[in-house]
């Protein structure tokens, strides 16, 4: 039997670089759409590219944009893929409240773009499509936990745009007969999450500011509650979605709800940091109580950290100051407050299950961003020296 073809839109995200890497492995032809950028933006990728000149290449990458439907067709011609996952979106809620029109744009027409473009060119009994929709889309929950019967009601331009393509998506299926299907995914995390969304914010500002690179870290609205998983398993559901004899829509989910505070604080204590809250509102902070010097130093040498002492000393002088304080420019204009999904269906009938809890979650952020922190607080501090038995 000849390899699979997939297309991924937004290879560049968290997502599509975990994605690609898990249909290389099932032996998948992989090919992704990325965005011209004056830099490169493929550092999630890279370990995945081989030199097009290299013999059995299975992964390619194409420059083209969501926003530009010719690019799309001509790409989804050429690529003629048995599987495309629409992963490309302006994916920040906050932003999206900043930049509507392009949101819109890219997130919902973007998905009809794609639609039209494998019905115009008769791959519509070929090609399945995968659309990834959020629990934004529940927005001001109607129903606790949300499945996939719970009413939608967004609560930002992100929500509404992605409305827009969750119900085209059900459309062209029930139109076309296309195979077409909405993945409607919970919060997922990782440690190549985007730094501004708030689990990366918190797991890199706290390694930041125990290594001494900052001094606070500001958060938003530390009471919404969201239903966090790890990527990697999210991945995995996408595919199965695509795996089944019918097409349908699917809540993926890992049914617990943690508030933004607690992801915080549990993060900190990862670290042997304990936070305490108090104050209200604008006013709360979170103040460092004690720390756990074993814990602390443990986890340096994990890293393979030198001068453990010093970092664990300066770690301890923080205590009884405030590190986390709550800055009001990231509170959004409408906020979606509480987030917990019932994936039974998925688990029923795709076999999924989410493998990861929070713990190892946040114990696997908290590690990779303590490696990558201490790195460049050593290239600040001591600057670059090739050591004498490096051979280049
Ligand atoms: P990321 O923000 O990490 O990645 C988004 C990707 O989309 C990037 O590759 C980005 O490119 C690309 N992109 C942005 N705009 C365009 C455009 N106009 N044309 C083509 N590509 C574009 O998001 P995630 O990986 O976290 O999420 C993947 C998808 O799943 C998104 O659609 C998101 O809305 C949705 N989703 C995510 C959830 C989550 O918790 N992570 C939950 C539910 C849904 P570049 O690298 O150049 O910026
Ligand atoms: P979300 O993720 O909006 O749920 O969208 P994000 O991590 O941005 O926010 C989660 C909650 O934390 C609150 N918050 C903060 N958020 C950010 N980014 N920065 C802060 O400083 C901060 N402080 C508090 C937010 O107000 C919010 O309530 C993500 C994206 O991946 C979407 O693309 C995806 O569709 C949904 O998850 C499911």
């Amino acid at each position: 039997m000849s390899k699979k073809i997939a297309l991924i839109t937004g290879i560049t995200g968290q997502d599509g670089a975990y994605l690609a890497e898990f249909l290389l492995n099932k032996g998948y032809e992989v090919h992704g759409i990325k965005r011209r950028s004056s830099l490169f933006n493929t550092e999630r990728i890279d370990h995945l590219y081989k030199d097009p000149h290299e013999e059995n290449v299975n992964f390619f990458l194409h420059y083209g944009d969501l926003t530009d439907s010719l690019n799309l067709t001509r790409l989804i011609q050429k690529i003629q893929p048995d599987e495309i996952y629409n992963l490309g979106a302006q994916s920040h809620v906050a932003v999206s409240f900043e930049q509507p029109e392009y949101t819109a744009n890219a997130d919902g027409i973007g998905t009809l773009r794609i639609l039209e473009a494998v019905r115009l060119l008769g791959l519509m009994d070929k090609t399945k499509i995968y659309q990834a929709s959020t629990s934004e889309l529940y927005g001001k929950v109607q129903e606790i936990p949300q499945n996939e019967k719970t009413p939608f009601y967004p609560r930002s331009p992100y929500g509404v745009a992605k409305l827009y393509a969750y119900w085209i998506t059900v459309n062209y299926r029930e139109a076309y007969g296309m195979f077409a299907c909405n993945g409607i995914l919970f919060n997922h995390e990782s440690p190549i999450r985007g730094e501004t969304f708030v689990t990366r914010k918190i797991t890199r500002g706290a390694t930041r500011i125990i290594l001494g690179l900052d001094k606070k870290l500001y958060l938003g609205n530390l009471n919404a509650k969201r239903d966090w998983g790890h990527a990697k398993d999210y991945v995995e559901g996408m595919w199965l979605i695509l795996q089944q004899d019918e097409p349908d829509d699917y809540v993926l989910a890992t049914g617990k709800t943690t508030e933004v505070r607690e992801f915080a604080r549990k993060t900190f204590s990862e670290l042997g940091m304990e936070i305490e809250f108090v104050g209200e509102g604008v006013d709360e902070k979170g103040t460092v109580k004690s720390v756990n010097e074993e814990l602390l130093a443990k986890k340096l040498e994990k890293i393979g950290a030198e001068q453990i002492e010093s970092i664990v000393s300066y770690a301890k002088s923080l205590i009884g100051k405030p590190v986390i304080e709550v800055d009001p420019k990231y509170f959004r204009p409408a906020e979606v407050d509480i987030l917990i999904g019932d994936a039974t269906k998925a688990r029923e009938k795709l076999g999924w299950e989410p493998k990861h809890t929070l713990d190892d979650l946040i114990k696997e952020m908290v590690e990779s961003d303590l490696e990558k922190n201490y790195r460049e607080l050593v290239l600040k501090r001591c600057g670059f020296e090739v050591p004498k038995s490096c051979e280049l």
